[in-house]
């Protein structure tokens, strides 16, 4: 408990973690599982190319989700490179420009253009509204981003594409075991990507999948996935090697008996955030599940842009503390290099993506957390805000070399 400015670690009091806090913290099994999982593998002698455990990971996905199909990759950001090649986009796609870089990066490397769209203030999702006003004859494809799990309206943006002939593809990568109207995110639009990186609820430490109703697009699938197309007889232009191995797939299918019991435990987790949350003015919390189905895995909150202290400055108070909040996702992609810089873009605002990106903050809850924790991380965040002019002088006093303040890591 901070009883003073000077009892924050930042300015030499002790830190409220030894160990710190991070998120995207990893969800493992019992490593017993794993070992004879691997024993199996090692027996068998088949590593890759679609052996027995990604077969069976690609059909109790599928089965999971209520799709046709789902394609499991090396990660997910080949899964978007796949995607655009078994779609056979061309020229400009819409997309966010509050996501992770793979998203945006994954339609440079298909030789494809990012046409950035803002979003909705309150789903932080691309909208049907927002998208239409830039499509061009140019345009082939709209990839909406089910940002923090919450999905884009699969329904209006798809009855928008399909008056424009456009394709529609989501990124689920946060999405896995979420819904929309009660609907499980796998089988919208054209198809949807998922991530399997360690940091997400269902890790196979690097993987990914596409998922689709579609029986030739998951044709076109395998093939993009798989370099020499052998796989199936689908004439798919570009192919890269995306296939997942066994080892992943052992690790996928043990996540995937654990997803409901993870996905219980960061629920309780996540409303303790949002209960403190609540009670703190200047600080907004963004339920992203509302009354759908979640997983739970992110905790986001926005800051107030009047509060004493900026978002970066309590960021950097938190991370002394042990608290390793990240800034997903800044700078916007619109203004990361080679799509843009930080000087203003009259041209191209998107005034709700830039607001987000300088406010938001993600927080610690996974695996090995308890509610306790929560209420601690909450005690330091309130105390902060609290005492929001002391900690300001004190930040000040600090960058004019009056007293030791830690400097912040380099990660966003
Ligand atoms: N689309 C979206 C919307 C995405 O968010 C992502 C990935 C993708 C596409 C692409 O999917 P993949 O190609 O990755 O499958 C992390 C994850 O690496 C990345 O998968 C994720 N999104 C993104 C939101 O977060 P970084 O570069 O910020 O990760 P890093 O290494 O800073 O890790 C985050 C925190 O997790 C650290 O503070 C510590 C903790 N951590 C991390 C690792 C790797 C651990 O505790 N253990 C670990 O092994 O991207």
């Amino acid at each position: 408990m901070k009883a003073s400015v000077g009892d924050l670690a930042l300015f030499g009091g002790v830190p409220e973690f030894a160990t710190p806090l991070h998120v995207g913290q990893l969800n493992l099994p019992p490593f017993e599982d794993f070992e004879a999982s691997f024993r199996d593998i090692f027996r068998r002698r088949f590593f890759t190319n679609h052996g027995p455990l990604v077969r069976t990971l690609d059909e109790r996905l599928a089965r999971r989700l209520g799709v046709r199909h789902a394609i499991c990759v090396a990660n997910g950001t080949v899964a978007l490179m796949v995607a655009c090649a078994a779609l056979d986009l061309r020229d400009e796609v819409i997309v966010p420009a509050f996501t992770f870089p793979a998203t945006v990066q994954a339609l440079s490397w298909a030789g494809l253009t990012a046409v950035f769209c803002d979003v909705d203030p309150y789903a932080q999702t691309i909208t049907a509204e927002l998208v239409e006003p830039l499509i061009t004859e140019r345009t082939s494809a709209v990839l909406g981003v089910h940002l923090w799990g919450r999905a884009c309206d699969p329904d209006r943006l798809l009855d928008l594409c399909r008056r424009y002939d456009l394709k529609l593809l989501f990124d689920a990568a946060h999405a896995i075991d979420c819904t929309f109207g009660g609907r499980l995110v796998g089988g919208f639009g054209d198809l949807e990507v998922f991530s399997f990186h360690a940091t997400k609820i269902l890790g196979s430490a690097e993987g990914g999948a596409l998922t689709t109703n579609d029986d030739e697009l998951a044709a076109r699938i395998r093939t993009a996935r798989n370099f020499h197309g052998a796989e199936t007889f689908a004439e798919v232009a570009l192919r890269i090697n995306g296939k997942m191995s066994e080892a992943q797939a052992a690790m996928g299918l043990l996540a995937l008996d654990h997803l409901d019991e993870w996905g219980a435990r960061n629920r309780e987790l996540y409303h303790r955030h949002q209960q403190r949350a609540g009670s703190l003015s200047g600080v907004s919390f963004l339920d992203h599940a509302g009354a759908e189905r979640s997983n739970y895995q992110y905790c986001v909150i926005g800051l107030d842009a009047a509060l004493d202290l900026s978002r970066d400055e309590l960021r950097q108070i938190l991370e002394a503390e042990g608290i390793h909040a990240r800034r997903y996702f800044f700078p916007g992609m619109h203004r990361t290099p080679p799509y843009g810089d930080m000087s203003a873009d009259p041209d191209r605002p998107l005034p709700v993506t830039d607001r987000l990106c300088a406010l938001t903050l993600q927080l610690p809850l996974g695996s090995g957390m308890d509610t306790r924790q929560v209420n601690r991380i909450w005690e330091v965040i309130e105390f902060c805000l609290g005492h929001g002019r002391d900690v300001r002088r004190a930040l000040d006093s600090a960058r004019q070399g009056n007293r030791p303040a830690r400097p912040l890591t380099a990660t966003s």
